[in-house]
């Protein structure tokens, strides 16, 4: 991408003033003129134009904010998965077309310059993502609100395949600086680490003091969010970690040079890097500092605006606030609310806890035990020796409460506790004091109620919320499939990506001739600019009229990509052995994107799996080219905007129960593509959605699955190994030398697991136990997609009734059942 000398064309006044803008910023903020600048140079100062337009609706919202005085929603979450920013803003100002035009007066293109801001990729996966899906309905929907999180100086790492296996690289989105972000200094705050509490009285008042703590400076960078065709400005606050220290020109002056130095570093190191963990806890000391260390920083914060504007009127802050806990990684928001209002405001046990427990809300994202966080007690002693104490009496309290209602029950109770067995329970800290609880799907909330959190909802069931995740519209079909978005417009007019029940109205267009013409070219085009982006990155000749297969989602055992990989390989040895099998095949791409957790070992060597059998298969001269098997590198949220307009299937196939909801599963319907999934999460209303005839559902319900689970099975795996020779096939060649020619032992982990299970239970995740009907309902996908016209009718139903899924819903639902927030006028 080269700039180009300066096009005359004809602008309108409102682009030529654009152009200015931007030349200006050029000039101003790099000392260069537009020929001598860098495509860096021309994205960044198309952002600082876009900044400015924002800045200055920015000025007006908050002021309107303030003062109406209204309550406003704080979302707190250890990770926003915001991805790339510029189009988004761009398009949620209303300004696409000028932009587009503007910089290709100038000689770019906006999505060559949009492609050079890095991904803000802040989080791992379904709950990150989800976190930056509400902020952008909740600025459209004009409801205030603000994202509190950490501003890693390096967020998921970047993921490299080298000889087929994940190797991971810091990801350094800072380097070019963030256009989008202001730094806020002298909005600073100090939070203290460890030291040695004591307590005294004064005036029949306990008071606390503290001995020897660390501390260090909490430091708010904003990003200024703007939704879509809505006047409010929210935002996202970022705190970073800077050492108190620093500024301690004593220690300078006493000599203490280098001392003053590490602890600059040992404060910094504080958010330094998201942890890439996910659905997995490791009790890293460093991780729960960083959780004490947003939690404090963004409570003071909050504590602080309030009463500027309502003085110490503390019982108020319910209907001026509300506190969202996104999974339980902020509990500790709730004991460090206790610790400011009593220890620094003053109230007493019962007032504070009256505040606070109208305060928190808390969402649960998973049910995977090893999700559960638990912190060890003595390391939470250490680090946050007050808050232990607020913990201790809310145990003690809690337990007072449990025994009244489940008398005598030691087990509840231990289940039950903060406090129990060393360690320090997140989750029942939220559920011991939340207003509101909920699960982020229909069947999800179902378990919780049923299962993990079936006691306490005995005790207090009104408090339960099911409430579905969403996507916003405006990333996911927008900005990503502009001419699927365009199409619709000519089709049912605009309107639809603030109102997206009115993307029904489509249905009507699925048989129509003209219109499946127009979906199926647009479909055909993503495909081919995905054969193109693999051929540029993997070398691969893929054949955009072939299925495209498509599963992308977080490397996990329990979302059963070794199903999709056992599968493929039966399909090609079946290629192999039956001619007329061959002849009647429908070719397949089948596209992989997953990132594994760096410890996660057995996730890794199943990446290295699926690179394995792709290379055995794309070189096989014998299938002709039939299948070709994709690993796309790196993935995250700006491929997945390509993937999901590219799919005719997309794989949803974990072991029921075990997907809270999903939300790439939302992305690819959206864009028109049929679903392969089970009866899981989100699926299940996808299914009560689209009808039964545009999706394909498979495998063992939830209650299926419980039941053997609690039956442990090994016969029934044994059955299944001996009756089913395809699937028995496709496991020996893991372990025969076939895949990686030679080598038998590289996979044996993973046949291992499955038929013999690690603790003596094979098959944790019913991947035999589903095989079977997985690959029946694959035939039949193949089968029906020969008769075009049927298939291209289903991919325009999953669109048209993919309105439920906009996160604009969700939000509505989040804000009637639990946050009350009143839209801004
Ligand atoms: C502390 C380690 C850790 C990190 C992340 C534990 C757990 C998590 C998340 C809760 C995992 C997660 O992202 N869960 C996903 O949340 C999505 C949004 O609700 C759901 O759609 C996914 O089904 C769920 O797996």
């Amino acid at each position: 991408m080269a700039a180009k000398t300066v096009k005359t064309a004809k602008l309108t006044a409102k682009q030529e003033a654009l152009k200015n803008d931007i030349i200006g910023k050029i000039n101003r903020h790099f000392g260069k003129v537009l020929d001598e600048a860098t495509p860096h140079m021309v994205y960044a100062a198309c952002a600082m134009t876009v900044r400015d337009r924002i800045m200055e609706k920015w000025a007006v919202s908050h002021k309107e904010v303030k003062e109406e005085g209204s309550k406003k929603l704080y979302y707190l979450s250890f990770e926003f998965l915001m991805g790339r920013l510029l189009c988004t803003n761009i398009l949620n100002l209303m300004q696409t077309e000028d932009y587009e035009v503007v910089l290709k007066d100038l000689g770019y293109s906006l999505q060559e310059v949009a492609e050079l801001e890095n991904d803000a990729g802040l989080g791992n996966g379904g709950l990150g993502r989800l976190a930056a899906c509400f902020i952008d309905s909740l600025t459209t929907l004009d409801l205030p609100a603000y994202g509190c999180t950490l501003r890693y100086e390096y967020g998921l790492f970047r993921q490299k395949i080298v000889d087929g296996y994940q190797t991971e690289l810091p990801d350094t989105w800072l380097e070019h600086g963030n256009a989008w972000e202001v730094a806020r200094p002298e909005e600073a705050v100090t939070v203290c680490f460890g030291g040695d509490v004591h307590t005294y009285w004064e005036n029949g008042q306990m008071k606390i003091a503290y001995e020897n703590e660390r501390k260090v400076l909490a430091v708010p960078y904003d990003v200024p969010l703007v939704g879509y065709d809505s006047k409010v400005i929210n935002k996202l606050r970022l705190w970073g970690a800077k050492s108190a220290s620093e500024f301690d020109m004593q220690s300078f002056n006493r000599g203490d040079y280098t001392q003053v130095v590490e602890e600059k570093h040992l404060a910094e190191v504080i958010s330094n890097v998201l942890y890439p963990e996910d659905n997995h806890i490791e009790g890293k000391q460093l991780r729960l500092q960083q959780q004490y260390f947003l939690v404090s920083s963004t409570l003071q914060w909050i504590l602080k605006e309030f009463e500027m504007r309502n003085g110490a009127n503390w019982d108020m802050l319910p209907e001026k606030v509300v506190i969202h806990i996104n999974d339980t990684h902020p509990t500790i928001a709730i004991p460090e609310m206790m610790r400011i209002l009593m220890d620094e405001k003053s109230l007493g046990w019962e007032e504070a806890w009256d505040i606070v427990t109208k305060v928190f809300a808390y969402t649960n994202h998973t049910v995977m035990s090893e999700a559960l966080e638990k912190w060890p007690q003595d390391m939470f002693k250490r680090i946050i020796p007050r808050l232990y104490m607020i913990l201790e009496e809310m145990n003690r309290r809690l337990m007072e409460k449990v025994e009244a209602f489940y008398p005598g029950d030691k087990g509840k109770h231990e289940w039950m506790a903060i406090l129990a067995n060393g360690q320090v329970s997140m989750a029942n800290t939220c559920l011991a004091t939340c207003f509101a609880v909920n699960g982020v799907s229909k069947l999800h909330t179902d378990i919780l109620k049923a299962d993990i959190f079936h006691d306490y909802y005995m005790m207090d069931k009104d408090r339960f919320h099911a409430i579905t995740n969403g996507i916003t519209f405006r990333r996911w079909i927008a900005n990503c499939n502009p001419a699927l978005t365009k199409l619709i417009d000519e089709t049912i007019g605009e309107g639809w990506l603030k109102d997206a029940d009115r993307l029904s109205e489509l249905a009507k267009y699925a048989n129509d001739a003209a219109f499946q013409k127009k979906f199926d070219d647009i479909k055909r085009a993503n495909k081919k600019m995905v054969a193109d982006y693999i051929l540029e990155h993997n070398g691969i000749k893929v054949d955009p009229d072939s299925i495209f297969d498509i599963q992308c989602k977080r490397l996990h055992e329990y979302k059963r990509q070794m199903m999709n990989v056992l599968h493929i390989l039966a399909e090609y040895n079946r290629l192999l052995a039956d001619p007329a099998y061959a002849a009647n095949y429908v070719p397949k791409t089948y596209i992989f994107g997953a990132k594994a957790a760096p410890g996660y070992k057995r996730a890794k060597l199943i990446i290295k799996l699926i690179n394995s059998v792709g290379e055995l298969i794309n070189n096989d001269a014998r299938i002709d080219n039939k299948i070709k098997v994709v690993f796309i590198e790196n993935y995250g949220v700006s491929i997945a905007e390509k993937l999901v307009t590219a799919a005719d299937i997309s794989e949803q196939i974990s072991t029921a129960g075990k997907e809270a909801s999903g939300t790439g599963n939302m992305k690819f319907m959206l864009n028109g593509a049929v679903t392969i999934g089970t009866m899981d999460g989100a699926n299940v209303e996808m299914y009560e959605q689209v009808g039964e005839d545009n999706i394909y559902i498979f495998g063992l319900r939830s209650e299926e699955v419980a039941a053997r689970t609690r039956m442990a099975g090994s016969d029934e795996v044994k059955n299944i190994y001996a009756t089913n020779a395809a699937l028995r096939r496709a496991l020996e060649q893991l372990v025969d030398g076939s895949i990686v020619p030679g080598n038998t032992n590289l996979f044996m982990d993973l046949y291992n697991t499955l038929v013999f299970g690690d603790y003596g239970t094979p098959d944790t995740y019913m991947v035999l136990r589903d095989f079977e009907s997985y690959m029946q309902t694959h035939e039949q996908i193949s089968e029906d997609y020969k008769d075009r016209k049927k298939f291209i009718a289903k991919q325009i139903m999953n669109t048209a009734m993919s309105g439920f899924f906009s996160s604009d819903r969700t939000i509505k639902e989040y804000n009637e059942k639990i946050w009350h927030l009143t839209p801004i006028k």
